[in-house]
């Protein structure tokens, strides 16, 4: 009985790694979602729209300024019209706070409130962060970049920009806007599981 409860611990474990699209000027100049929980491993994957918009890191007591160390800046992605054929993809490492902005100057995007958080907690919200942006008068771009994530194509993407169910899920709560990686987590360490289901089902007999 304990081994088959750890079993499916370890397998509910794998299985929550999931990907959390977060469109990027989508409705006006917002994040959406932009107050959003995130476990260990999860990937933000960013979807951006018209016009220019970027995503930095920021600490929390400086939200328009870059994180002073580590952090990550996806570099301006200039899009015409509709939805840009890249995306940028970060890897959430631990439940710490993640506090970002969009360091878009011309119209100051950051104190315009384009800003958003990971795990923001009762001490540290995203309403004070981004009231604490709305008067911030100077909005700053790391000085080179992009760095702490990855780039790749919106097609070859995890959350599908067109077409897939996906694309529509992501108005409401973090969890409407996700999608399990199961399959893909479940390939990676699945011979691990089985083993532990093996003797699980092997001590229950
Ligand atoms: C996008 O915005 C950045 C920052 O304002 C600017 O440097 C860049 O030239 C813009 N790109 C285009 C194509 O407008
Ligand atoms: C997590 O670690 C990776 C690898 O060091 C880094 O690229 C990424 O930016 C980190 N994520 C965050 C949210 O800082
Ligand atoms: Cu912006």
């Amino acid at each position: 009985m304990l081994f088959s409860t750890l079993a499916i611990a370890a397998l509910s474990a794998v299985a929550s790694a999931k990907t959390i699209r977060v469109d990027v000027g989508k409705s006006g100049l917002s994040f959406s979602p932009n107050d959003i929980k995130a476990d260990k491993g999860d990937v933000l994957e960013f979807h951006y729209h018209a016009i220019n918009h970027s995503v930095v890191a920021a600490d929390f007591a400086k939200p328009c300024q870059p994180k002073a160390s580590g952090g990550f800046y996806s570099g301006f992605f200039p899009t015409s019209s509709g939805e840009n054929k890249n995306v940028f993809q970060v890897t959430v490492n631990d439940t710490t706070p993640i506090w970002f902005y969009c360091s878009q100057t011309v119209g100051n995007h950051c104190s315009a409130g384009m800003v958003g958080a990971v795990n923001a907690n009762a001490d540290k919200t995203l309403a004070m962060f981004k009231s604490a942006a709305e008067k911030e008068s100077s909005n700053q771009s790391p000085s080179s970049g992009p760095f702490g994530g990855r780039i790749l194509s919106a097609s070859a993407a995890t959350q599908s920009s067109g077409g897939g169910s996906s694309s529509t899920t992501t108005t409401g709560s973090p969890s409407a806007a996700t999608t399990t990686n199961a399959a893909a987590a479940l390939g990676s360490v699945g011979g691990m599981a089985l083993a532990v289901v093996g003797a699980a089902v092997a001590f229950a007999v």
